[in-house]
């Protein structure tokens, strides 16, 4: 029996386990790349464990997120990041250089090579055929320090392309086409592998578009083949020596197959508040708009602003709508003022960003109140544009840059003839944005600077021998990492900080909790389906250790949101009859006996609703691995116990 790409790749890079679905494997991982956001943590816990340089093959440590600078915060956390860089063997890219995923496929990604990082973008890899996963940042640590990653081995999905997209539809209706198909929960546990000869119409950029978003399926990764597509793009990135070919071999056996004919797909936008709610723009209508942002790690890239710059060419963007655009990396935004295009997007009105994650992540253009903003980005969650009542809808540059110029949304087809941009042959290189890392001799001289407001990892402690916990919050399905730890301007400086962080626990569903919490001093978070949808930060399960939750019991988790909590020595649990849901509320005393026993035992487990006299079966669903995880309090207790 043959392999699919994604089988080829983890063959190469099993240390253990077995390639059966839905069992534990254990994968080396050959790059790791963190974010600000999420790195000032990752790299605390990798101090921890002590591993003095990074036994990768490459890591890097980009600054991203954090880029408004408020206070003293954001701007320590970056000194940081770069002095720890550096002492530990990891390239640095300097803020200013771009977001973290469109660098690192545009300068740093190889084709059939593992790489985690810290964000759930990392899937933005497979656009080269990578094999390119998000977790959260004590997995990263741990990689770096030369540790396995740990999966489930995923069930594989081939999405078969045919056809050739109409003109003024692109690579953002495919993967809203795939998330109308699939859902936010739809890839839970599986690998989008593409296939099909409409692969060949899409360029490297328009693929890194498709597999960015497949974060939103909840999918393990998803991934394309390296070609000669790839290959152009890497020798235009003056990179051609790491291309490989990488295709399915024939009779690859897949769990799941979609056909998608590309030339039937129309523009399309994801409406308010999930990325999987998708409506042509023809069934939206000619609504008004209030607000417009092009950028982020979905797109970003030369061919996406190009594109935008041709629209906007010697027009002018309505008087009621403000567009804002933020260029994906430095390679992008040069490259546009040398051509240009920059000058085209100046004059037509649009505001230029830096190139970073800015509002993608509520760092700035939060819309007016009830605002109807049109974004390019991968996820309108609730709030998470910073202005609650906002609705946001995400929708390709085509439809946003023609829609910018109408006031209201606007179907890129009405506008004529399509603009014909091609990749150049050589993109402009640069890399000197970029810190590499110093000779292994020279790092102890190195000093890490730290600021006040970065504080160690929250205490964690072995699994109790009893739970005995209030149910302290009960929330509905898809709870996304947006609403438990939400981010934006205020928030995210607070990254390197779990107990000021801890004050914004969940105040999206409810502003008293993270004080109720603290108060009962022990708790349970009751939840429905696709828990933790969304962002890996690990913050979502560090700030509910902080404030004392033992378990989280749910209808389901989403994949990464679950390790974090295992990481954190938070027992993840799930309902054996999801109905059980509707015998727990809020304020509800609950136990659950003898819990450390039967961990160790992989007895099953009950939960009992004390305040109603009540027995609820629940699955934890651990592997030996995990479950000596949780038993030692999280996996940095783990990590250090196993090196010691
Ligand atoms: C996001 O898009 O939600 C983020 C911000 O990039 C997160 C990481 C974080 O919360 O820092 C992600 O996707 O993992
Ligand atoms: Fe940054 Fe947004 Fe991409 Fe997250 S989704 S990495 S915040 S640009």
């Amino acid at each position: 029996m043959g392999y699919t790409i994604a089988q080829k790749i983890i063959k190469n890079h099993l240390l253990s386990g077995e390639m059966t679905v839905g069992t534990d494997i254990g994968l080396k991982i050959d790059q790791t790349l963190t974010q600000d956001a999420t790195g000032t943590m990752a790299y605390l816990e990798f101090e921890a464990i002590g591993v003095p340089r990074v036994k990768t093959e490459k890591s890097v440590a980009y600054i991203d997120h954090n880029t408004l600078q408020t206070g003293f915060e954001n701007a320590d956390d970056h000194r940081f990041i770069q002095t720890v860089a550096k002492k530990h063997g990891i390239w640095f890219s300097r803020p200013g250089n771009g977001i973290c995923h469109q660098v690192h496929l545009e300068r740093f990604g190889v084709p059939g090579k593992t790489l985690i990082g810290s964000d759930s973008h990392t899937p933005t890899g497979g656009g080269i055929g990578m094999l390119a996963m998000g977790a959260g940042g004590l997995d990263v640590a741990v990689a770096m320090g030369g540790g396995a990653y740990y999966i489930t081995m995923p069930k594989m999905v081939r999405v078969e392309l045919t056809g050739k997209l109409s003109p003024w539809v692109s690579a953002k209706d495919i993967i809203l086409e795939v998330l109308r198909i699939m859902s936010v929960k739809g890839g839970v546990g599986k690998i989008i592998e593409y296939a099909g000869e409409g692969v060949k119409t899409l360029s490297v950029p328009e693929r890194a578009t498709i597999t960015n978003m497949g974060a939103e399926l909840g999918a393990t990764t998803s991934i394309f083949p390296s070609d000669e597509i790839t290959r152009e793009f890497l020798k235009a990135q003056g990179r051609e020596e790491v291309w490989t070919e990488l295709k399915s071999d024939d009779d690859a056996v897949y769990d799941e197959e979609i056909k998608i004919d590309l030339s039937k797909l129309a523009p399309m936008a994801a409406c308010p508040h999930s990325p999987d709610n998708v409506k042509t723009i023809e069934e939206i209508g000619p609504q008004k708009i209030d607000q417009v942002c092009i950028g982020s790690c979905t797109n970003s890239s030369y061919l996406d602003l190009m594109r935008v710059a041709a629209i906007l060419k010697g027009k002018t963007v309505h008087p009621g709508v403000s567009l804002s655009i933020a260029p994906g990396s430095k390679q992008v935004y040069n490259m546009l003022a040398l051509n240009g295009a920059l000058g085209d997007l100046i004059g037509a009105g649009a505001r230029i960003l830096e190139c970073a994650c800015g509002p993608c992540i509520g760092m700035g253009q939060s819309p007016n109140t009830n605002g109807v903003s049109l974004r390019t980005f991968n996820r309108n969650f609730l709030g998470r544009s910073g202005t609650k009542s906002g609705q946001i809808y995400l929708v390709s540059p085509e439809t946003a840059a023609a829609s910018a110029l109408t006031g209201v949304f606007t179907d890129p087809r009405t506008l004529g003839d399509a603009v014909e941009i091609k990749l150049p042959e050589s993109f402009l290189i640069n890399d000197n944005m970029v810190v590499e890392p110093i000779e292994e001799s020279k790092m102890d001289e190195v000093e890490v600077l730290r600021g006040p407001n970065i504080k160690p990892f929250p205490k964690t402690s072995p699994l109790d021998e009893n739970i005995d916990a209030t149910c302290a919050l009960k929330v509905g399905d898809n709870i996304t990492t947006d609403h438990i730890m939400p981010a934006g301007a205020k928030i995210l400086p607070l990254r390197s900080n779990i107990p000021e962080i801890s004050k914004h626990c969940f105040t999206v569903c409810d502003k008293d909790f993270p004080q109720r919490a603290l108060e009962l001093g022990k708790s349970v978070i009751v939840g429905g389906s696709n828990y933790g949808q969304g962002s890996s930060r690990e913050h979502a399960a560090l700030a509910p250790l902080y404030l004392g939750v033992k378990a989280v019991l749910v209808k389901s988790f989403a994949r990464i949101h679950r390790s974090n909590l295992i990481n954190a020595g938070i027992l993840p649990l799930t309902f054996v009859n999801p109905d059980d849901y509707d015998k727990i509320d809020q304020g509800d005393e609950l136990a659950i006996e003898n819990v450390r026993a039967k961990v160790e035992n992989g007895e099953s487990i009950v939960v009992k609703n004390v305040t109603k006299g009540i027995e609820i079966p629940v699955d934890c669903d651990l592997t030996e691995r995990t479950r000596d995880i949780i038993l030692a309090g999280g996996l940095l207790d783990y990590t250090r116990k196993s090196n010691n």
